[in-house]
């Protein structure tokens, strides 16, 4: 790793697209929207934006379903709004990294409407995987896997003749099928579009399901009763050894630009396994998401950094934090919700910031935003919904449109009231315009605190030093000497030695209540 690279020590905002700003009225957030509200972002010192999937796609699985890779959807405003946006984020100093979806297409994609009608064994479905049933007619599926959406992972198709045939695997929705890494074609096409989005400008990349691009020969059965939207490390489905192949080719063309970057996004718990992604002829950073994982208790916390730094460690990586994203329940309503939810959020959010390394945020974590929990089931749209037979109601409810100004829904998201989520009443309290003038404000936490991040000379630094603490209190001193006490206890405790230059909230009588944390130098 180089000492100097920029997102060795950055702060990532995560932009859920449909979610962000809307500047066309039709309902639903586009590139637009996110170009005119970039003084937001630059209010929050972020170093570069994560931009999820804006290629052209029916929107199965809102982008991460693509169909032409090398070109922007319409609803989000085309090539020319990419190019604004490049342009105007760099202006700011604000990097641009974009999602790319390399495990699968959209079935809409027109190598896949190819396969469907060159018919088995043709070379047109080599690059997906066709099987062939089993049972005397091949009426049953050519394995148990299961979609991480629910139902089977594989879909049978009516052939050329017009009769039921082959199936094709698809570890996610109907609508994306699995690409066959193996072929060579797909490798050449992704590269391609690697090198179409970074000689226009782009930073780099997030890589979605970055474990998942191999299989094991002879797809073996995985265990029976894999939950929806997760799995374990023995599941056939994920993290075959020979990933690491593609990521090796992805890495030699990212090389090429010498400043981008690749994230990818692993879900491997096993850190040993998790390291081998970030070799250094593979990935630059991986997403860790143990802080995800763990409730808002001391030694959970103290564990999932120490396992972190343990795994990065191997082979000697840079370490990566997030506390959220658009795949997992929000940190407010995690943490318990309401008011003891949010103060558990910018407790955790100040230990997070004052770690060695990268973190990520994700829109809305510096309103903080809940979950909405009572969406109506007619509005839930996350495929989840449909496909766990309506029994997991899935992500919409941490993906509800950004609350800007105003007092009412759609809260200045949008000129139109039907929003692509509907959007609560009592956000009113939570908008931008609202927030930004009041100190106390969680947004106003977050620019200090990220600002302070930013300038102050003891957020340099790779170190981490365990302080003495009561058992249920977190205390560390990182980098360049800064110290950062967590109370995740019922009771206030003594702050650690040095000056406080920032807390989660209020200190009393000098010392640190529950549920709050604070940086001292
Ligand atoms: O997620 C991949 C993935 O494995 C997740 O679904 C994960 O299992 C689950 O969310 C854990 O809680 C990526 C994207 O982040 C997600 O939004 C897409 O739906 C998915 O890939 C398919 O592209």
């Amino acid at each position: 790793m180089s000492p100097a690279a920029w997102w060795s020590n950055a702060v990532f905002y995560q932009v859920y697209p449909r979610s962000f700003a809307d500047s066309n009225g039709d309902g639903v957030g586009d590139i637009d929207g996110l170009v005119a509200h970039l003084d937001h972002l630059e209010r929050l010192s972020v170093d570069a934006i994560w931009l999820s999937p804006v290629m052209v796609s029916p929107m199965a699985d809102h982008g991460y379903d693509v169909a032409d890779p090398r070109d922007i959807d319409p609803l989000f405003g085309g090539m020319p709004a990419i190019e604004r946006l490049i342009s105007a984020a760099h202006e700011r100093g604000i990097k641009l990294t974009m999602d790319v979806v390399p495990n699968h297409t959209s079935s809409a994609h027109p190598w896949f409407q190819a396969a469907l009608a060159a018919g088995p064994g043709t070379d047109a479905r080599e690059r997906y995987y066709f099987r062939d049933g089993l049972g005397s007619a091949g009426e049953l599926p050519p394995n148990n896997w299961t979609s991480v959406f629910g139902g089977s992972a594989w879909t049978r198709v009516v052939e050329p003749d017009g009769n039921p045939g082959q199936y094709y695997l698809h570890l996610f929705d109907t609508e994306q099928p699995d690409l066959n890494w193996e072929n060579p074609e797909v490798f050449d096409d992704f590269e391609k579009t690697l090198r179409f989005w970074l000689d226009r400008g782009v930073d780099g990349f997030r890589i979605d399901v970055a474990h998942g691009m191999a299989k094991p020969p002879g797809l073996p059965d995985a265990k029976e009763g894999v939950k929806v939207l997760s799995h374990s490390d023995d599941d056939p489905r994920f993290n075959h050894p020979s990933v690491h192949e593609v990521h090796r080719g992805i890495r030699k063309v990212v090389d090429n630009y010498p400043d981008a970057v690749t994230i990818g996004e692993v879900w491997v718990m096993d850190n040993a396994l998790w390291a081998e992604y970030l070799r250094p002829d593979e990935l630059h950073l991986g997403f860790n998401f143990r802080l995800t994982k763990i409730g808002f208790d001391a030694g959970e916390i103290r564990h999932a950094i120490d396992n972190s730094l343990a795994a990065i460690g191997i082979h000697d990586a840079v370490p990566t934090w997030t506390l959220s994203n658009h795949d997992v329940d929000r940190e407010v309503t995690r943490y318990g919700g309401g008011e003891i939810g949010l103060r558990r959020a910018r407790a955790m959010a100040l230990l997070m910031l004052a770690l060695p390394g990268t973190v990520f945020v994700y829109n809305g974590e510096e309103l903080g935003l809940p979950d909405v929990l009572d969406l109506p089931e007619e509005v839930l749209q996350d495929p989840t919904w449909e496909r766990s037979g309506h029994t997991e109601r899935g992500r919409d409810k941490c993906r509800v449109p950004l609350p800007w100004s105003g007092d009412a829904p759609p809260f200045g998201f949008s000129t139109s009231d039907d929003t692509w989520l509907p959007m609560p009443a009592e956000w009113a309290a939570l908008t931008v315009q609202k927030q930004q003038g009041d100190p106390e404000s969680t947004l106003s936490f977050f620019q200090k605190a990220l600002e302070l991040r930013r300038k102050r000379v003891e957020f340099d630094g790779v170190e981490l030093e365990w302080l003495t603490s009561p058992s249920d209190a977190v205390i560390f001193r990182a980098r360049g000497g800064l110290v950062c006490a967590l109370n995740a206890g019922e009771t206030a405790i003594p702050l650690p030695a040095g000056e406080p230059i920032f807390a989660s909230g209020p200190l009393v009588d000098g010392q640190l209540p529950p549920d709050v944390a604070a940086w001292l130098v």
